[in-house]
């Protein structure tokens, strides 16, 4: 089976931050799930350098569009090691590729009729790069998502005929309810469709940079047709004198925030019938992170998480383990440093961390740090068997989440033996052998189990674990998260 998993692409014109490395750390977390399940696996990330936005920061710097690209491409590149992330492939939407091919995709949705020139007149945001209809925009003709007053824009344009495309998205949201989930996220496109889709500026003429139109070069294609093609464009040459293409496409599941839903599930779905391509399988909408007051983190507010500060001070693993645990993939959640010190404390030192030092040091103090030949208690052995079924069921589901949960009901359940069976007792019992050898290799096979599915969320602790298991280290190994790092 294929699996082929994707992130927005972000847009350079702003510094890697927060929102950015979660919907990476989710995508990363389904791409290492899947490849450990013997699935060929495609990841993909990148950056979205064109358009107004970009053209308009770079301006604020006195550099060239390409120049601020090329730095800030730089920072989103060096976010993934430091999170622990490994796409297959990062685009940047300025490779000579990547536009060749958009603009071979849109001269077929052209040439198929599905494009005409109009005049366009709208409420613009630039920080958006889109137009608002008069039901979104906010009292003063502000932004709903910036907040920012919005200018009027009147331009001639190529125009891209969405409209033709109401009854077939109304048919694909009815026949295939799962091609947009969660359901909140579902029932909201379907509420756009329902108001009656307008037809969608294709290009700008004022705007230079961009993907030129091959059939009109006084234009460059609107940005986000640009970007989302990307997912589509990658293919063909991520990999050299290769084209993945028939391969992957199409993806398994787009992850996005809920800012952008229109664009990912109308606008896109749309576009490739237009191109006549196969549409993706699902697109997962998941929520925003908020400072720890609810609101929307910010600098002058001083509620935001800082993911630099996390990673110092807890490291990689920690922050990854930190945001699909605290907030509920898919919906909103509110972030802090306490709440990251808290769950550190209180799962990742004590409970996880003491269980795996407790089990190895049990191992070497009374077997010599070897592993007993002894059956695993029956009744644990059948709680961990079913754990890799579940926690597949869950990220099928694109619940990170519910997946880490379950691992954690494990993690509690081997803590409760520990209690239960006091193998220090059993210890200084001679009669006792047996038992405690049963013990020992229950508690070394059910770290093994919740480890081995751990992977994919703390790939460094559990790559470290899982070696200490298969040859126990009979030195004392430093803790895996210190109390007060
Ligand atoms: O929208 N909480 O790029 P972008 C959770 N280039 N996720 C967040 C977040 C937050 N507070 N803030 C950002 C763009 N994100 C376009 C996309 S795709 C063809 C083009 C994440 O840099 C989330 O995934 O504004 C959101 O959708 C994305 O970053 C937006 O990144």
């Amino acid at each position: 089976m294929s699996f082929y998993v994707t992130t927005p692409i972000y847009y350079v014109n702003a510094q890697p931050h927060l929102g950015h490395a979660y919907t990476s750390i989710a995508a990363d977390v389904l791409a290492r799930h899947h490849r450990r399940r013997g699935d060929d696996t495609f990841f993909l990330t990148g950056t979205d350098e064109h358009g107004e936005p970009v053209a308009d920061a770079a301006r604020a710097q006195g550099l060239e569009p390409r120049a601020w690209a090329d730095l800030n491409a730089e920072k989103f590149k060096a976010l993934l090691p430091a999170i622990g992330v490994a796409p297959d492939f990062f685009i940047r939407t300025t490779d000579a590729e990547h536009k060749r091919r958009v603009q071979e995709v849109l001269q077929r949705v052209y040439d198929n009729g599905h494009v005409y020139k109009g005049l366009y007149e709208g409420w613009y945001c630039p920080r958006c790069a889109d137009f608002k209809t008069e039901s979104e925009i906010l009292d003063g003709n502000r932004c709903p998502i910036h907040e920012i007053e919005l200018t009027r824009e009147q331009e001639e344009n190529w125009f891209f005929r969405l409209s033709a495309f109401q009854g077939r998205l109304e048919q694909l949201f009815e026949s295939q309810p799962d091609f947009v989930a969660p359901a909140r996220a579902r029932h909201e496109a379907q509420a756009f469709i329902a108001q009656g889709l307008q037809d969608v500026s294709l290009s700008r003429a004022k705007l230079r940079w961009g993907v030129e139109v091959p059939w009109d070069e006084g234009h460059v294609f609107y940005v986000w047709f640009d970007a989302l093609l990307n997912y589509y464009t990658a293919l063909g040459y991520a990999r050299a004198g290769e084209d993945l293409t028939a391969r992957y496409w199409p993806p398994s599941v787009h992850l996005v925030g809920k800012e952008i839903l229109k664009f990912h599930t109308l606008y896109w779905p749309a576009m490739l019938w237009a191109a006549g391509l196969e549409l993706p399988r699902q697109v997962f909408v998941h929520g925003f992170l908020q400072g720890s007051d609810g609101r929307k983190m910010s600098k002058s507010l001083g509620n935001g998480l800082d993911p630099f500060a996390v990673l110092e001070r807890y490291g990689a693993d920690a922050l990854r383990f930190y945001l699909l645990r605290d907030v509920s993939f898919g919906g909103d959640g509110n972030v802090g440093m306490d709440a990251v010190a808290s769950r550190y404390e209180a799962e990742l030192a004590n409970e996880y961390g003491n269980l795996v030092s407790r089990t190895l040091a049990m191992l070497v103090r009374y077997r010599d740090g070897r592993i007993p030949e002894a059956p695993v208690d029956p009744v644990l052995e059948s709680e961990l068997a079913s754990l890799a079924a579940e926690v597949a069921a869950a990220i099928d589901g694109v619940d990170p989440s519910g997946g880490l949960e379950l691992i954690w009901q494990r993690v509690r359940r081997l803590n409760r033996y520990v209690e239960e069976r006091k193998p220090w007792e059993l210890a200084r019992d001679q009669d006792a052998s047996t038992s405690l050898d049963s013990v020992l290799v229950t508690l070394h096979r059910g770290l093994q189990v919740v480890t081995t599915e751990l992977g994919p969320y703390m790939p460094d602790t559990s790559a470290r674990v899982l070696q200490a298991l298969a040859a126990i280290p009979l030195e004392v190994i430093p803790p895996l998260f210190p109390k007060t790092p």
